[in-house]
């Protein structure tokens, strides 16, 4: 099982793949995640894609294409992932396909994260105050939705053409929004 989750920022992505990693016992893969750390320990990865971030763009993909092909050979991600926050462009979801393609494997399950933009700006200046995040400055949260618009959102038709593409109503409580995952996944 490999599934990806989709959404905008803020959406709630890396909540529930966190849960849904527990329930599942497959690994959560967070691109973002893993280039926070990267920033925080200021390794030479950290460093590079610092002030990308800290701007709300997003990090080139030839340094993600690299980080996707590490994280796509884990060997805790043999048999399946969730992939949160990954693919974000058109050529970072080909090298997936084309990765996964290679060892026998697709994607099995895309969820979409819908949540009003008002609610999304609210949820990030929130997550500011109690994380601190330097990607959550009210500049940097603008850049995110309008990059989101322009290169992520392009994937939906791209993925709704397979027909793998879930719906997630993700304006709910936590619980209840993992209740939807839970439905869509099925276990
Ligand atoms: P990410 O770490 O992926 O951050 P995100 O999209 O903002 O968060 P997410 O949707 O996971 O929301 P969360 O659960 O935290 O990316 C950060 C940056 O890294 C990008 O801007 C980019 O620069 C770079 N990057 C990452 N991947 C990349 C890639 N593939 N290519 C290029 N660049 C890449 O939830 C948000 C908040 O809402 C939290 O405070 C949470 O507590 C709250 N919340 C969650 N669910 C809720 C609910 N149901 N109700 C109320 N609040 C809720």
């Amino acid at each position: 099982m490999f599934i990806l989750f989709l959404g905008p920022p803020g959406s709630g992505k890396g909540t529930q793949a966190k849960i849904l990693s527990k329930r599942l016992g497959k690994p959560q893969i967070a691109t973002g995640e893993i280039l926070r750390a990267a920033v925080a320990q200021g390794t030479p990865l950290g460093q590079k894609v610092k002030e990308h971030m800290d701007k709300g763009q997003l990090v080139p993909d030839d340094v993600i294409l690299d980080l996707i092909k590490d994280v796509l050979d884990r060997p805790d991600a043999k048999d399946g992932a969730i992939f949160d926050g990954f693919p974000r462009t058109v050529a970072q979801a080909q090298q997936v396909d084309r990765l996964l393609a290679g060892r026998g494997q697709r994607l099995t399950h895309v969820l979409l994260f819908d949540v009003p933009e008002e609610e999304l700006v609210r949820r990030m200046h929130h997550r500011a105050t109690v994380e601190g995040r330097t990607d959550d400055t009210p500049d940097a949260i603008r850049k995110r939705l309008e990059v989101y618009r322009q290169q992520t959102a392009p994937l939906v038709a791209l993925y709704a053409q397979r027909g793998t593409v879930h719906r997630v109503e993700a304006t709910g409580s936590v619980e209840a929004v993992a209740e939807q995952v839970k439905r869509i996944v099925g276990h």
